[in-house]
């Protein structure tokens, strides 16, 4: 793997917060991110998805890479294929997929190469409902690979719980430039964003873009 260190900005301590759940504060300088994902999102726009239930979510969301999470009323899985444009997702972009390595490396996962990167954008009031993330091949193995979230722009409160839906749940805030590394124990933790607050990011404006890096299959 080439380690593209220009792209590293802090290499500040891991925040362990316990369990497999690490916090990498500014771990990355999102105006040399950004233009990576406004290329994706040329090719692979975003869009509201349909929950199995047939809500439509209040997140939009796109893909980058081998697999692409979608969401629709046959279920959640992960497709080689953008059904809007019935053609393969962008590739996952270099630079992005090195980064999300470097901080599942911090974290103390030495192997991680991600196939799929999800890219979920709130506007203001938008929110993700607790849920588990466990539609990729290894989710419920004891040695599964982590998954790594890259947070841009606008601050959100991001909520964790245990392993049950009706656990109690703890916050973080997740700011711009901010990685979080949920492996371990942690994996299976539910987990949700609260309603994005108004704001106006210098960068992005009002709204804020998480990127999920997840080994979708072998
Ligand atoms: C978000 N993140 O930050 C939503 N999932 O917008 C997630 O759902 C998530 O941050 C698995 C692992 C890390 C995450
Ligand atoms: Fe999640």
């Amino acid at each position: 793997m080439i380690v593209q260190n220009s792209l590293l900005d802090s290499l500040e301590q891991t925040e362990s917060l316990g369990l497999g759940l690490s916090l990498l504060p500014r771990f990355f300088t999102t105006a040399k991110l950004w233009p990576f994902i406004q290329t994706v999102l040329e090719q692979a726009p975003l869009r509201h998805l349909f929950t199995p239930g047939g809500r439509q979510m209040s997140v939009s969301m796109s893909n980058c890479g081998e697999y692409g999470w979608v969401s629709d009323k046959r279920g959640y899985r992960y497709t080689k294929v953008d059904p809007l444009s019935e053609k393969p997702w962008p590739m996952l972009p270099t630079a992005l997929c090195t980064l999300a390595h470097q901080a599942a490396q911090q974290a103390g996962f030495k192997q991680f190469t991600p196939n799929a990167c999800l890219i979920n954008c709130y506007k203001v009031g938008a929110r993700m409902s607790l849920h588990q993330d466990k539609d990729e091949a290894d989710a419920l193995r004891s040695d599964a690979q982590p998954i790594v979230s890259f947070s841009l722009g606008l601050p959100a409160i991001f909520l964790v719980g245990g392993l049950k839906r009706s656990d109690k749940t703890q916050h973080l805030i997740l700011q711009d430039g901010d990685a979080l590394i949920f492996g371990g124990p942690a994996r299976l933790m539910f987990h949700g964003i609260r309603p994005l607050a108004a704001g106006e990011d210098t960068l992005l404006g009002a709204q804020r873009i998480n990127l999920t890096f997840r080994r979708a299959y072998d």
